[in-house]
């Protein structure tokens, strides 16, 4: 069911041109997704709406959702579930208020300043799947941030859902409900992104928008990016886990499923030095797999080419080729789990021990979900506060410190042969202009 990648020996050069990855082919989509960003930029509503009906094939009259039924759709929320997501925004809480920064100044020279301002971004529009996945506990990821961080307008947006009245996903509504924001349209794809991009009669436009979505979502990410800033583009869940002969084959094999549970691509990927415990978690994936609801979906994912079981000389190897892999998140269940946790450089999050599984994080680590995923790990990071945060300069010199600065800035701006720069200066004060 899951292949396998023996790297015992020695390990390749370039590691990462042997790990198992899936490839999602964003561009192919941006010829089907361009034409629809442009009818919603000069039809605005109309066009979110006829988008809707021919994708979604709800008719709506608005596109934006009453706010009665939002608050309507939490009354309605089973109270085990309100109670999970309510410590689940709690805990997310406490973890992303301490991400929130302070205004620091430096003097560079006596009279002469600069300032880092933290500004949120103004307006932030959050796509929120309702295919498949129907994640309130991704508004929670994302709205939670947003929120620590000062953002002051807030709007969701999920698909019109057709068993649902034309309304998005009831836990979508709840979560939103749950997090205060009563903002919410029944727009998906596209036509979604594209709303908050350019605005709409019933939108007004965001300057950001964040939150997972299908590949035309992606698409219409890239395209419009220069229009409105965007988070990551988020590709298929990733789960690594670098164990040894310590570890439980039973929860290993466990934890690989419940990412594997995502989607067909999603990928699961083990990376061990113990060959005993690879037969012992293929037994247990075969085992248990059989048991899960989304059988096939899981089957797929693990049989797929982006997933398999790496063998390894060692954990000191196992760490390269995790470092290499850069996933999006990785489970350490070695012995002394914390001391190769924290030798980790490449990963979105890192899980330490048997009793830190992905699928705590997912839901109530406090920690955040939205993470980099395709090997992104190794430049970005996942959402937090600082993804709406701006850090601008705000530069403060009196005369004195002007004054004591004018010379080299003259001498660097003739040595990019740009005078009029050095001028800007020189004309403060009694300066005499070189010929
Ligand atoms: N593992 C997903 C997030 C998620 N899991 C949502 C369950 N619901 C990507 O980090
Ligand atoms: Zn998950």
């Amino acid at each position: 069911m899951i292949s396998r990648i023996d790297l015992r020996g020695s390990l390749p050069g370039d590691l990462r041109s042997v790990l198992p990855r899936a490839e999602l082919d964003v561009e192919a989509a941006l010829d089907k997704v361009r034409p629809i960003c442009e009818d919603v930029r000069h039809r605005g509503s109309a066009a979110v709406r006829e988008h809707t009906s021919r994708f979604d094939g709800v008719e709506l009259e608005r596109v934006r959702v009453p706010v009665d039924a939002v608050h309507r759709a939490l009354t309605e929320l089973d109270p085990v579930v309100r109670d999970a997501l309510e410590e689940s925004i709690r805990r997310a809480r406490a973890v992303h208020r301490a991400q929130r920064r302070t205004d620091v100044t430096t003097q560079v020279v006596p009279g002469g300043t600069v300032t880092e301002r933290w500004i949120p971004v103004g307006r932030v529009g959050l796509y929120v799947p309702g295919g498949r996945a129907v994640y309130p506990s991704s508004v929670v990821m994302n709205v939670v941030p947003a929120q620590e961080a000062g953002v002051g307008s807030l709007a969701v947006t999920s698909p019109a859902q057709k068993d649902f009245g034309g309304l998005p996903h009831p836990s979508i509504l709840a979560a939103c409900a749950l997090l205060g924001v009563d903002e919410v349209y029944a727009a998906g794809g596209a036509q979604a992104i594209a709303m908050f991009a350019y605005g709409t009669e019933e939108c007004p436009r965001a300057d950001m928008v964040t939150g997972p979505g299908n590949v035309y979502v992606a698409a219409a990410k890239r395209l419009l990016k220069g229009v409105i800033g965007i988070d990551a583009e988020a590709g298929p869940t990733e789960i690594a886990i670098l164990a040894d002969g310590t570890a439980d084959p039973v929860e290993v094999a466990a934890d690989l499923i419940s990412q594997a549970e995502h989607d067909t691509l999603a990928a699961a990927v083990l990376v061990t030095d113990s060959a005993r415990l690879a037969d012992e978690v293929e037994a247990e994936l075969k085992a248990q797999v059989a048991r899960t609801r989304h059988i096939e979906r899981i089957t797929e994912a693990l049989s797929g080419r982006q997933s398999g079981i790496v063998l390894v000389d060692g954990v000191e190897d196992g760490l390269k080729v995790v470092d290499a892999y850069a996933a999006e998140h990785l489970e350490i269940q070695t012995a002394d789990a914390a001391a190769v946790a924290a030798r980790v450089r490449n990963a979105g999050a890192v899980f330490v021990g048997r009793y830190a599984p992905v699928s705590l994080g997912d839901y109530l680590a406090g920690s955040n979900h939205v993470l980099p995923t395709g090997g992104c790990a190794c430049h970005s990071s996942g959402l937090s506060v600082q993804s709406f945060l701006r850090g601008v300069h705000v530069v403060e010199y009196d005369r004195d410190a002007l004054a004591g600065a004018t010379a080299r800035v003259v001498a660097l701006a003739e040595a990019e042969d740009l005078p009029a720069h050095g001028a800007a200066l020189q004309a403060r004060f009694d300066w005499e202009t070189p010929s």
